[in-house]
């Protein structure tokens, strides 16, 4: 059993929009069954801050903004690997609202990340050459943060990324491997980034062992 602290503990909720859900146009699979898991955190967390991954339509990183690529497809952009993905959380369309069934009325902020057609942007913290910050820090410093506890979509790309920044960063990490789940668009994928973020020195935990202080 871990107490939370709530003057310094964030929750950090990555990416849990429609598009990342079953049904959405980059679905995770299963990923909706991290939202009660997420929903429960919620109430245990005073600080919570979550990421929206919003892009333009003609972001770069669609591969129906290529002509003759396909998804999954890896490209340089602007110098950088970049994987294509199907057009998904397109501002201003549903696919980037978060779900419907997530609790938003204790947020103490959103960072929206992926904006520049150029540039992807994978961690909530910078983009993915971190030419830019997203201000994700600054809002953290500004709220008291010390340990950061990440949960969200997908495993593989947005939650690795931004838990390996948080760490990097240096605030204290982990995450809760019951509220996230991988897009797995390689077999083991899922595994492959817990190793990735364990090694980093982010601890991992469960829900189960989050107890809210009385
Ligand atoms: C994500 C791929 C592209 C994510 C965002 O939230 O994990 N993955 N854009
Ligand atoms: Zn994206």
């Amino acid at each position: 059993m871990m107490d939370i602290n709530q003057e310094s503990d964030v929750l950090l909720l990555v990416d849990i929009q429609n598009d990342f859900l079953p049904g959405g146009a980059l679905a995770v699979h299963a990923g909706d069954l991290i939202l009660p898991v997420v929903n429960a955190l919620q109430a245990k967390f005073d600080l919570i801050v979550a990421t929206q991954d919003f892009h333009p339509a003609n972001h770069e990183s669609f591969a129906a903004n290529h002509k003759g690529k396909k998804i999954g497809e890896q490209i340089l952009l602007d110098g950088l690997p970049q994987i294509l993905w199907p057009v998904h959380c397109v501002n201003g369309t549903d696919g980037a609202e978060f779900s419907k069934d997530l609790h938003k009325d204790s947020w103490r902020g959103i960072i929206q990340k992926g904006k520049n057609p150029k540039l992807d942007s994978y961690s909530g913290f910078f983009d993915n050459a971190k030419r830019e910050d997203t201000g994700l820090n600054q809002l953290l410093r500004g709220l008291g943060v010390k340990r950061v506890f990440v949960v969200g979509l997908a495993l593989d790309y947005c939650v690795k990324f931004t838990a390996l920044d948080a760490q990097e960063l240096g605030f204290e990490t982990f995450l809760i491997t019951d509220g996230t789940k991988a897009v797995n668009l390689n077999e083991n994928d899922g595994a492959k980034a817990l190793e990735e973020i364990q090694a980093a020195g982010v601890k991992l935990l469960q829900s189960q062992d989050l107890n809210k202080r009385h």
